[in-house]
């Protein structure tokens, strides 16, 4: 039980949530490693939502409504971290909900399915077709989902498979924290945020942007630029480092 006065507790609650995540057969040994890496990142964020961040968050939401065949894709690591907000998300904006890893086994497919499926959501995880031109178990989709999708939003993803979905003519929203991954710089939309923050902005976001013709969603795309976010979201942890910096020389 974490004190809730701890100066790192939501860090720390995320933490807590990758290894029970673990212990239920939901996250990969290396989910535990890739939270190491977005915790660093986002420690040198501020661990806050950046208005950049919130920018992509936007025009993430706005694409999913546009979308034909909207799929929010889930890993074990986004499951265990927002899987409830994930699923509300996808009701909100009728998107389908399917289960794709890296780490691939029968078994974790369907415990994160039965997982996802306790927050009253149909889950897509039929693993009968492929991705063609990727190697990884990623390539294993739902013919249903992924396969047939127009846009998808992957949460906590790797790079070859954010290439190929392109490839195949998919827009691709991505959410990671780090901006310099291959996939924050492939993605069509790149959402440099923490799951835990990014997913509950996106539904309120959602909610609000329901409401709005095609025209106002497309006016939103059209004026977005993912260069410019990444641009953005790298020269904010230069100052935030900078500042940092000269904290030190002052204390
Ligand atoms: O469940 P599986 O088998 O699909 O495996 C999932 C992981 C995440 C282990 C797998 O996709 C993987 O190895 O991913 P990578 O290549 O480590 O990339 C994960 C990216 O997500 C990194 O760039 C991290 O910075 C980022 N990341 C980690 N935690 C968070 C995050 N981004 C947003 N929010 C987080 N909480």
């Amino acid at each position: 039980m974490i004190p809730k006065s701890h100066p790192r507790y939501h860090s720390l609650l995320q933490r807590e949530k990758i290894i029970e995540g673990l212990n239920k057969g939901i996250v990969s040994q290396s989910g535990l490693i890739a939270q190491g890496r977005g915790e660093a990142f986002d420690y040198i964020l501020g661990e806050k939502t950046h208005e950049f961040a919130l920018k992509a968050e936007k025009a993430a939401v706005a694409a999913l409504l546009l979308a034909k065949h909207p799929v929010i894709s889930v890993n074990g690591n986004a499951a265990a971290l927002a899987g409830k907000e994930l699923c509300e998300l996808a009701k909100i904006l009728d998107a389908k909900v399917e289960v794709n890893i890296f780490y691939f086994t029968k078994e974790r497919i369907e415990r994160i399915k039965e997982y996802l499926e306790k927050f009253d959501c149909e889950v897509l995880a039929a693993c009968d077709a492929e991705l063609k031109g990727l190697e990884s178990a990623r390539r294993i989709v739902d013919s249903r989902g992924i396969l047939i999708a127009d846009t998808v939003l992957v949460p906590l993803e790797d790079g070859d498979r954010c290439e190929i979905l392109k490839k195949h003519g998919k827009k691709v929203i991505a959410i990671d924290l780090n901006p310099l991954s291959r996939t924050a710089r492939m993605a069509d939309i790149t959402i440099v945020d923490n799951i835990v923050r990014a997913v509950p902005n996106m539904i309120e976001l959602a909610k609000e942007l329901k409401g709005k013709n095609r025209n106002e969603l497309e006016q939103i795309l059209a004026e977005y630029d993912n260069k410019k976010i990444l641009h953005d979201s790298i020269v904010a942890i230069r100052d935030y480092l900078s500042e940092m910096a000269s904290k030190i020389l002052q204390t």
